[in-house]
């Protein structure tokens, strides 16, 4: 075994050179990643005792990847692209051994070998594009020649992951090889010289591209389809006109096409941003007064209080990740209408044929329905999700402390209530967490975790790890009222609903947030998810909001009604502004003897976000939430805040706190103490800082 750098290495298997990388966590090519394998492959070249090549990585993937640590470092040699090139250059057969997750520049790597086998529990992808930038290795050059130029524009601007025996059949991989990998792939690397088989340069095959060449229309097709994904992002137009270069031009100009459009993106905010988000969401899951080893409870079987919407849509997130759900109602009636909402989402999914039947009654099988709580006893964690009524939940929970075995997690969904409070109501508050899941509970990826003054360090270790493992983000955040994200929304909501009283047109206000890259503006979103879920709240707190209020009254609670701050045409779920509302607001604004006025989009703007991001930094000073990026990674998961702009922390910071701060002097001075800077705001400004310095 020779050692080419510190994290690669060679050997001769009998007639085949195998080129090792081990540079863990996950194999990234760092300079002495991409110098090793270049050395490598020179030695194997070299090594007469050899005939063939195989390129492998220890450890528990193949490489995933450039270095994103590297980016906004001096480029050192050699240059992936270089590294590639000798490769594909090389006068014996080179075949890329697959395992784990061979992305970006791993799977760049891989397409300038001449040959490519993987375990079928591999995955291959270029996820480029989700960090803002694209393929900047050839992957927009080689894709569209091994799979066409339409799987191409898919494949990378969705940067999705593609199961290995997909990619067999898209003829990205030669051969899926079962037991030993390294083993099989010396095999395959025998045969491949045995045969004379020939030295396959994926840059010299075209005949992939003739269909796009005859039909350039593919591009706008693409473009048409996709306007509404691709919204607001640079990264996927940069990837398409890459993969147009593919076609149009011969394939050094296309490289070079391809290193401008990445350049153009790599220098770019967005992609900054999105980098920052990279290692953001990774930092979330650590919590600093948990160590990494703490030990976990072992998840096997799950129990949900509440079959409605929030307890069906939880459950779904169990069964499909293998665990047993029993799920308790309080009537056969109710208990009956939630399994059937589960069972008729799982069938709509699978008549888009985005499930399989068989995986559906998989999902199905582990799910059991009762109306009895002592049927819970025996599950490891049992989340409630019942009515947003502190009596009612503290009952609950008081009966699951005597029915769950000692050491089951007793969680609560709450999306504002005190977990303390909850907690305090059994006789393990160190096994009691919130666990506040977004609605749609199946859909939405974040998971807010309520951390009380009593729960355990294995219990948040243990519902950090159980987060992931239901396809969720988790952030751990403090108890306090709307926890982070509902805190600072409440912020956005107040100042929406006090903008259209001063004269702001309420589709204006969705239109301002829309374009800075929302799903959907504050009053569209509330006729979605029902005006009459922030009247009760109102009602319970014994707060009022004059416009809010007065549409409730009406009934018009939003889209289920028909009408809430839009109109809805039977059957449409798009928004028309309604003069009945308008005539409620300019009434509303006339009692509260406010002169209406016009309201730029630029006010709108920072009316909106600032007070949300003072609601932050006052979160922060609490204590409530860890660190500034967690509260990124909650906007963006939680609320859709466009990832392209990393979040509300990273975006005061790119707008410069001083002028967030002095934008809020001004508007206290027009509009009252609301608008006084946090503590914490103030002394970043005062000593010139952003969040990222905390
Ligand atoms: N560079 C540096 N560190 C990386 C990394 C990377 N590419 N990928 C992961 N890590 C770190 C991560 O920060 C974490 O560190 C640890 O590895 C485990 O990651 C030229 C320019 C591979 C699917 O976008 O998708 O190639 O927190 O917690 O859940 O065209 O990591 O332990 O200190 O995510 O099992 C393209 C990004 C790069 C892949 C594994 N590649 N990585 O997921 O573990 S750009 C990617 C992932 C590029 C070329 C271009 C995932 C994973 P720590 P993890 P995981």
């Amino acid at each position: 075994m020779t050692a080419i750098t510190d994290f690669v290495s060679y050997e001769a298997h009998g007639t085949v050179g195998v080129i090792t990388v081990d540079s863990p966590p996950v194999n990234a090519l760092s300079q002495g990643v991409r110098a090793g394998i270049q050395g490598g492959i020179e030695a194997a070249v070299a090594d007469d005792s050899v005939t063939a090549i195989v390129l492998a990585c220890a450890g528990r993937t193949f490489i995933a990847g450039a270095d994103i640590t590297e980016f906004g470092k001096p480029p050192k040699a050699p240059a992936l692209n270089d590294v590639i090139a000798t490769m594909e250059s090389a006068t014996k057969p080179v075949v890329a051994a697959i395992h784990g997750t061979a992305l970006g520049g791993g799977l760049e790597t891989a397409l300038g070998c001449h040959y490519r086998v993987a375990v079928a529990s591999a995955k291959v992808g270029l996820p480029e594009v989700k960090l803002g930038i694209l393929p900047g290795a050839g992957g927009t050059q080689r894709l569209p020649r091994v799979v066409g130029v339409q799987k191409a524009l898919e494949f990378i601007t969705s940067g999705v992951h593609v199961p290995a025996p997909q990619a067999f059949e898209a003829g990205l991989i030669d051969e899926l090889i079962e037991g030993d990998l390294t083993e099989g792939a010396i095999a395959f690397a025998k045969k491949v010289a045995a045969e004379g088989r020939p030295l396959v340069k994926i840059s010299e095959q075209n005949d992939k591209l003739e269909e796009a060449k005859k039909n350039p229309a593919i591009f706008d097709e693409f473009r048409k389809k996709n306007a509404r994904k691709f919204r607001g992002f640079e990264a996927p137009e940069n990837c398409i006109k890459a993969i147009e270069g593919a076609v149009n031009l011969p394939f050094p100009e296309g490289l070079k096409r391809e290193r401008e459009l990445f350049s153009e993106l790599l220098a770019g905010e967005q992609a900054k941003a999105q980098q920052y988000f990279f290692f953001s969401e990774r930092l979330a899951n650590k919590i600093p007064d948990v160590p990494k080893d703490t030990p976990l409870i072992d998840i096997k079987t799950a129990g949900i209080v509440g079959a409605g919407t929030m307890g069906g849509g939880i459950a779904m997130n169990f069964l499909q990740a293998g665990i047993p759900v029993t799920i308790v109602e309080t009537s056969q009636e109710a208990l009956d209408k939630g399994l059937s909402v589960i069972k008729g989402n799982y069938s709509a999914t699978v008549s888009k044929g985005r499930l399989t039947q068989e995986k559906m009654d998989k999902y199905m099988s582990l799910l059991t329905g009762s109306t009895n709580l002592e049927d819970l006893k025996d599950a490891d964690i049992v989340i409630e999700a019942i009515f947003e009524n502190m009596d009612v939940k503290k009952e609950v929970f008081g009966k699951l402390d005597k029915i769950c075995k000692q050491g089951a997690i007793l969680a609560t969904n709450t999306s504002t209530l005190d977990v303390d409070e909850i907690g305090e109501a059994t006789s393990r508050p160190e096994y009691v967490i919130g666990l506040h899941f977004f609605s749609p509970a199946n859909v939405m990826r974040l998971l807010e975790e309520v951390r009380t003054k009593k729960t355990s360090p294995t219990v948040m270790a243990t519902c950090m790890a159980l987060a992931k493992k239901i396809g969720k983000v988790p952030a751990m955040v403090g108890v306090c009222d709307g926890f982070v994200g509902n805190r600072m929304l409440a912020k956005r909501g107040d100042q929406a609903a006090q903008l259209i009283l001063e004269g702001a047109k309420l589709e204006d206000v969705d239109r301002v947030l829309y374009d800075f890259g929302f799903p959907m503006g504050p009053f569209a979103m509330s006729d979605l998810a029902g005006n009459d879920v922030g009247w009760r709240i109102r009602q319970g707190r014994g707060v009022t909001s004059p416009v809010a209020d007065a549409i409730c009254e009406l009934g018009r609670f939003g889209q289920k009604t028909g009408d809430g701050y839009y109109h809805y045409e039977k059957g449409s779920r798009t928004p028309q502004p309604d003069p009945i509302v308008e005539e409620i607001i300019v009434k509303a604004a006339r009692d509260a003897g406010i002169n209406r006025r016009e309201v730029s989009d630029e006010e709108i703007l920072k009316r909106c976000i600032y007070p949300m991001i003072n609601e932050a930094a006052k979160i922060l000073e609490e204590g409530i939430a860890t660190r500034a990026s967690d509260i990124d990674v909650i906007w963006v998961y939680g609320y859709g805040w466009p990832i392209y702009r990393g979040g509300p922390m990273r975006y005061a910071d790119h707008i410069g706190l001083e002028n967030i701060y002095n934008d809020m002097l001004k508007f206290k001075a027009e509009h009252g103490d609301e608008w006084t800077p946090a503590p914490l705001l103030e002394r970043l400004v005062k000593e010139g800082k952003g969040f990222k310095d905390l």
